[in-house]
């Protein structure tokens, strides 16, 4: 048998970290990755064969869990037909269609490989339409590793950003401005020194790359006013949100609570591929219209709307628009959130919690964070040792404290009982 230290031990020797995204690699928590060897419904198993319950969920896509079988069959239908064709397809236009009919701020859309792609392209387009250069993003927030939005805040408030990774010029990142999340103040002196200036802010609406963050709604709506204001767009970044947290994303959650709100540009991902590769961004046809072959903003991709991951994007949206599917999967993220909290409290334990449709997030202090800086002052060694406490109990939570966790319609009461209780026997020890 193949074990996971000895396939660890390999792959670190052809591929750097033994990874192709690093966080898989447990730095965050230290230990060794498990191999996956399979998965099906809420569960996998790794190379020795043990079995977990999946709340990574591949970072958000599997929301129907492992194996659907209209997922699957779509998919194999698909792949007979031919795996890629670099031409258009019906599937194309019908993925196209489902997006914009669940997203109504959305009228036309492009589908990319990766949520970086689209965040990446997000941003040229905005730049584009607008004829600006400058773009404020969030500390905290992640939209993927295009070199614009690899940026950590400057020394001051209105000092533009600094480079998070090698490689990256400073001339790349001085068209970014980097600000606190939910920070007011921040947000009102940026747009009163650079507001003609902003081509876009980009924000993840719910920030699940701070493990789960809120946008507070006074700010929010305060953020739309400034960027109709100013002549800013509004991007929101939904590759982890968007038909995760509801079915119209966080979007239509703000919408309910901020009479006509609604983002300029929206970026998609994860969920819409199903679990393949696959990703989109989508705004007006107005905007849209700078793109070619249309207008001057150059956007592309050899694989983009591929046949198979597009045919495996639908049967997902179809599946997940079905009714009560939102309601259901809620009630059992609640459930799960309920559950670890109830036993927190019971082990006198600081912990808090959050979850919205099918994404939580929990953080060992009091109160839930509002802010990076909030978060990393969390207790990094005791979330360690939670981690690796359920995975030895066959729970496979996300590796970093900044990662948010992930339920699909494949959990069931059973599972959520037992991560409950394994939660608890985790904070017995
Ligand atoms: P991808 O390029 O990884 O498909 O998408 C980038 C991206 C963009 N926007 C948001 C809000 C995202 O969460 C992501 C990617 N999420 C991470 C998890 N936090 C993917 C996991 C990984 O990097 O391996």
């Amino acid at each position: 048998m193949k074990t996971n230290t000895a396939l660890f031990e390999r792959a670190q020797r052809v591929i750097p970290g033994g990874v192709n995204s690093p966080v898989r690699a447990f730095r965050a928590v230290g230990g060794t990755p498990r191999f996956i060897a399979r998965a099906q419904g809420a569960h996998l198993w790794d190379a020795e064969g043990t079995r977990y319950i999946d709340y990574v969920g591949s970072w958000g896509p599997m929301i129907l869990g492992h194996g659907h079988p209209a997922v699957l069959d779509a998919v194999q239908q698909a792949a007979t037909r031919g795996l890629s064709f670099g031409a258009p397809t019906e599937a194309e236009i019908e993925l196209a269609e489902a997006i914009i009919a669940l997203v109504p701020s959305v009228e036309q859309v492009r589908l990319v490989s990766s949520g970086t792609e689209a965040a990446m392209s997000a941003i040229r387009l905005a730049r584009g339409a607008t004829g600006r250069s400058k773009l404020i993003k969030f500390e905290g927030c992640y939209h993927g590793h295009a070199d614009a939005l690899l940026v950590k805040a400057g020394s001051g408030l209105a000092t533009f950003g600094h480079p998070t990774s090698a490689g990256v010029p400073p001339e790349v990142v001085q068209h970014t401005l980097v600000l606190a999340y939910n920070h007011l103040a921040q947000l009102e002196a940026a747009f009163a020194e650079h507001g003609r200036e902003l081509a876009c802010v980009m924000i993840e609406p719910i920030a699940g790359n701070m493990n789960f963050v809120r946008t507070q709604l006074p700010y929010m709506k305060r953020l739309r006013e400034l960027c109709t204001q100013h002549g800013a767009l509004l991007v929101f970044d939904e590759v982890m949100t968007g038909f995760r947290v509801a079915l119209g994303g966080a979007q239509s959650l703000y919408a309910k609570a901020i009479p006509g709100f609604a983002p300029d540009i929206s970026v998609f991902g994860k969920v819409i591929g199903g679990g393949m590769p696959l990703a989109a961004f989508g705004t007006s046809r107005d905007i849209m219209r700078q793109l070619a072959p249309l207008g001057p903003v150059y956007q592309a991709g050899t694989l983009s709307g591929n046949p198979v991951a597009t045919a495996c994007g639908l049967a997902t949206l179809r599946e997940i628009a079905k009714p009560g599917f939102f309601a259901a999967l809620a009630a059992k993220t609640q459930a799960l959130v309920d559950g670890m909290c109830g036993a927190a409290r019971d082990a006198g334990i600081a912990f808090s919690a959050d979850c919205e449709g099918g994404m939580f997030g929990f953080f060992f202090a009091e109160q839930l964070p509002q802010h990076y800086g909030a978060v990393m002052a969390t207790d990094a060694a005791r979330f360690a040792r939670f981690f690796h406490g359920m995975l030895e109990r066959g729970v496979y939570l996300a590796p970093a404290l900044y990662e948010a966790g992930f339920v699909s319609a494949a959990h069931d009461d059973a599972d959520i009982a037992a991560t409950v209780a394994a939660t608890r026997e985790t904070f017995r020890v």
